[in-house]
């Protein structure tokens, strides 16, 4: 069957127009107000692998919503990932929302549903967004457990989360401003230019060597895709990435899933705490 006929053609469009993801993000923001109580949240921060304790040295929670009982969020399907949405009040009286419920491409619900906190934090009026996430480190010298401050991305899954003539500027897409507060509470964290893998399965060595050769330092499967549609709703975006292990052929040794979690637990307790700090000074 060639792409042009009838069939395949309506297939294509009952895919873009099966629903609106701004209305259902507005949706989802509507569902956490009204479990809140909070009108309006400040900054959102995406929980990956590694990061998740965060919530605790943050704030106080006002409410932990299971992901699946907000529009148009899921439970996650990867063993170590919550599925939950935590709106929390900082000590200085600002809202914020963690979202420990994401959804990656290679999960095969669609670009909007990889953005769709990003869009949820928007529509809640979300100036800052915060994503974290585990990686792979391409430098030598970063061992399990550095954390690296993201200076740029090469987005390299061919799909991005937005549609028609929308010439977004991805110029400084990872805020100068709130790297440099970063650098200023941990004046040891590298950057590093994330390139984003669809995934599922990690990288082989040459690819690794080539997201090297285009200039990247960190792999990873779900950071690119987010910033880009949160620089499209004009949020300041704040990239973090631990590095839980070396990218494939770095070191020479077979990467494992359940590996990459325990670098990602070991390191939980410093890098949620530099979370917190960084969160708090990012007015
Ligand atoms: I954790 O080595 C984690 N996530 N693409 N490559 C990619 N994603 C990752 C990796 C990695 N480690």
């Amino acid at each position: 069957m060639s792409d042009s006929t009838p069939s395949a053609e309506s297939a294509v469009d009952a895919g873009r127009t099966a629903a609106d993801p701004e209305l259902l993000a507005r949706s989802a923001a509507a569902s956490i107000r009204a479990r809140t109580g909070i009108d309006r949240i400040h900054t959102a921060i995406v929980l990956g692998s590694g990061w998740g304790a965060a919530g605790g040295h943050l704030g106080q929670p006002l409410a932990v919503i299971p992901a699946a009982e907000v529009p148009g969020f899921r439970p996650s399907p990867v063993p170590g990932h919550a599925g939950t949405l935590t709106v929390i009040r900082l000590p200085d009286g600002r809202a914020a929302l963690l979202i420990a419920a994401r959804t990656h491409l290679y999960e095969d619900h669609g670009v909007d549903a990889v953005v769709h906190g990003v869009r949820t934090a928007a529509a809640l009026g979300a100036t800052v967004m915060v994503l974290t996430n585990g990686a792979g480190g391409i430098r030598p010298s970063w061992g399990p457990g550095t954390p690296v401050v993201l200076s740029d991305h090469i987005n390299l899954t061919g799909t991005t989360p937005l549609r028609g003539a929308r010439f977004v500027d991805m110029t400084d897409a990872y805020s100068p401003r709130l790297r440099a507060i970063a650098h200023r509470i941990d004046p040891t964290l590298d950057e590093g230019v994330y390139a984003q893998f669809r995934g599922p399965q990690y990288e082989t060595p040459a690819e690794v060597r080539m997201a090297r050769a285009m200039g990247a330092q960190v792999v990873g499967m779900s950071t690119a895709l987010e910033t880009i549609m949160a620089r499209a709703l004009g949020l300041e975006v704040l990239g973090l990435s631990l590095i839980t292990n070396p990218a494939a052929g770095i070191t020479g040794v077979p990467l494992r899933h359940d590996e990459v979690l325990a670098a990602g637990r070991a390191a939980e307790a410093r890098c949620s705490e530099l979370l917190a700090r960084i969160v708090l000074a990012a007015r």
